[in-house]
């Protein structure tokens, strides 16, 4: 996997960019014939020449888009291919990519007939330089190859089955975690172009130390530099476009700018002027010629620093305040909406909210720079889920999962932690060394944030939180443990809340704790389901979650879910999980106005 270069694409001097969204042709392969495509060379030539296509919009799941249950519990490939144009005039000076925001969970692509790029893992994005693949002033065959079988080695785990139909046999996937195993090209596709030599990678850090904050850049560049001296000329630009500060690299292209009189950024409403980013803007030069190539990268100025028994950023304490989330709507399932990315900051910022953890996977680009932009902390996470049976070709795929993670993400101020898993079956004595090295690979790559996870084994059972900086509890008080009972909330979220601590001698937060809610069902005195319960649950929790707070290292609460969300199907899902506290239209529920109180409330006490 990629683990230098694909930078946002970015438009500018130097680059364009093409979106080849939109309707591509779609194939379901036979179950039961999965390399049947690839034994006879489909991406050769348009599908619609093999088989009968139909039209299906990218990016999107294609799970929903039927209504046929066949191709929403399809298991195995699919194929998706378009046509496209490339301009005669890129031949001379450009350089061809082609880049997919996400493919769930592996893809191969094919351009003209050959095979361009290959890529395994959901949610992460991939690219190929196509260069040579494409004709200029012509038209050009794109196709690609999804499939969406998850195996006791996959990230995430999964298992397949056959089981007998009434008609034959058939083909289960199954899994153990609570979301829909939606797949298809999720995130945008697009063509774009860069200079023949040009700015392949580059890495901020930032650091503030009074009124005066510095950024660290380092930039990396690929092609022929030929005989000249190669340097960067970087310029640091206000959000007003004003440039406060300037450098010009040696050949190693690195340096620090500083920034006097620094805004730094700051979380939603920790401070009036949140969110605030500079836009660094990279001019790669060499002796003869200036703006060969030119990318530019918003930067927020901020430190992180964490101890025993706090979080900090800029040096001030962070009580992080807000929910485990998913990327699933209606009919698109996972496929990037920026209509619904752009509603949910807006939700999110309604109900005063300073942060989410991208529970259970990689989100969307877009949505991390909405995060950047709002001043909302993300406790970012990889695509483990319910980690199970620990061996070397899993290790290995969870490590290349955290290092595309890290690689994609680690220039943005939002991203506050990572999360190397969500509840792994960590009473095992294997999940002792297997998270020691997980941990301790993800601080290896990446010193400046702390790492977590969300856990779910009984705390003294538990073999992997002393691996970790900071501790993530899951515990569903009130639902799954002891049902119905709204009288035993607090004294065991604290109980629990402490002894991790007690074990630990590190910050804890709670990562998830919520209570399935029917939108509309009333039931006094409050019952499991009814919209008085989720209430009812959450204000014992928040009793807990203060009194916990006096101590100094409880350092965040998260709801489990901002919304509701497909999973599959299953006796304890009423058309999916309903623990959101907006629907999954996005519309509150009585908890919804109940949270705003605390947040808002929290956010003035500090
Ligand atoms: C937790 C999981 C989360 C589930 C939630 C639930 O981390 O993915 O959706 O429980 O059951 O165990 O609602």
């Amino acid at each position: 996997p990629q683990t230098t270069g694909l930078l946002y694409p970015r438009e500018s001097e130097t680059r364009e960019v093409r979106s080849l969204d939109g309707i591509w042709n779609f194939v379901q392969s036979d179950q039961y014939n999965v390399t049947q495509g690839i034994r006879e060379r489909w991406y050769k030539d348009d599908l619609s020449k093999v088989r009968k296509t139909i039209p299906m919009p990218v990016p999107a799941s294609y799970n929903d888009i039927g209504e046929d249950a066949g191709l929403r519990d399809h298991v195995g490939t699919v194929w998706y291919d378009r046509r496209f144009f490339i301009p005669k005039y890129w031949l001379k000076e450009k350089r061809v990519w082609i880049r997919f925001g996400s493919v769930h969970y592996d893809a191969i692509v094919w351009v003209n007939g050959v095979q361009v790029v290959k890529h395994e893992i959901g949610h992460l994005p991939f690219e190929a330089e196509i260069s040579n693949n494409v004709l200029y002033g012509k038209e050009n065959l794109i196709t690609v190859l999804c499939d969406n079988a998850l195996l006791q080695t996959t990230i995430p785990q999964g298992s397949i089955s056959e089981k007998p139909t009434d008609n034959g046999v058939t083909l289960i996937q199954s899994y153990t975690f609570d979301f829909f195993n939606y797949a298809g090209i999720h995130r945008s596709v697009v063509l774009y172009t860069t200079p023949k030599l040009y700015i392949e990678d580059v890495t901020v850090k930032t650091d503030l130390a009074d009124k005066n904050g510095s950024v660290h850049y380092e930039v990396k560049v690929n092609g022929d530099k030929g005989n000249w001296l190669t340097y960067v000329k970087v310029n640091l630009r206000s959000k007003e476009g004003d440039i406060v500060a300037s450098h010009k690299s040696g050949p190693e292209l690195k340096g620090t700018l500083k920034v006097e009189n620094v805004k730094p950024w700051w979380p939603y409403l920790m401070h009036p002027e949140y969110g605030y980013l500079y836009n660094l803007e990279i001019s790669l030069c060499n002796d003869e010629q200036e703006d060969i190539d030119i990318y530019r990268l918003k930067v927020g100025i901020r430190t992180l620093a964490w101890d025993k028994s706090s979080f900090r950023i800029n040096g001030e304490k962070v009580y992080l305040r807000g929910f485990g989330r998913h990327e699933d709507s209606d009919i698109r399932g996972k496929g990037l909406d920026l209509a619904l990315i752009t509603k949910d900051f807006n939700l999110i910022k309604w109900i005063g909210a300073n942060a989410y953890r991208t529970s259970h996977y990689p989100y969307s680009e877009e949505s991390m720079q909405f995060a950047d932009e709002n001043g909302i902390m993300i406790i970012d996470e990889c695509p483990s889920v319910d980690t199970d049976n620990f061996g070397q070709a899993l290790l290995d795929k969870h490590k290349s999962s955290i290092e595309q993670l890290i690689h994609r993400d680690r220039n943005h101020p939002s991203v506050v932690m990572w999360s190397i898993a969500n509840e792994p079956r960590t009473k095992s004595l294997s999940a002792d060394s297997y998270f020691e090295k997980v941990a301790n690979f993800t601080r290896s790559l990446d010193p400046t944030r702390p790492v977590t996870a969300a856990l779910n084994a009984a705390a003294d059972e538990d073999k992997a939180g002393k691996h970790l900086d900071i501790i993530s509890f899951n515990r569903y008080n009130g639902w799954y443990r002891n049902p119905g009972r709204l009288d035993m909330i607090i004294r065991n979220v604290m109980d629990e809340a402490k002894l991790w601590n007690k074990l630990h001698n590190k910050p804890v937060l709670m990562s998830e704790y919520g209570a399935d809610t029917v939108a509309g069902l009333h039931l006094l005195p409050a019952f499991i389901w009814s919209e008085e319960y989720q209430a009812t649950l959450f204000s014992k929790h928040f009793k807990a979650f203060d009194n916990l707070r006096k101590v100094g290292w409880f350092i965040g609460e998260f709801v489990w879910n901002f919304a509701d969300f497909k999973t599959e199907q299953s006796y304890t899902r009423v058309g999916g999980n309903k623990k959101g506290i907006f629907t999954r239209n996005r519309q509150p529920k009585a908890a919804a106005h109940l949270l705003r109180k605390r947040y808002f409330g929290l956010c003035q006490e500090l």
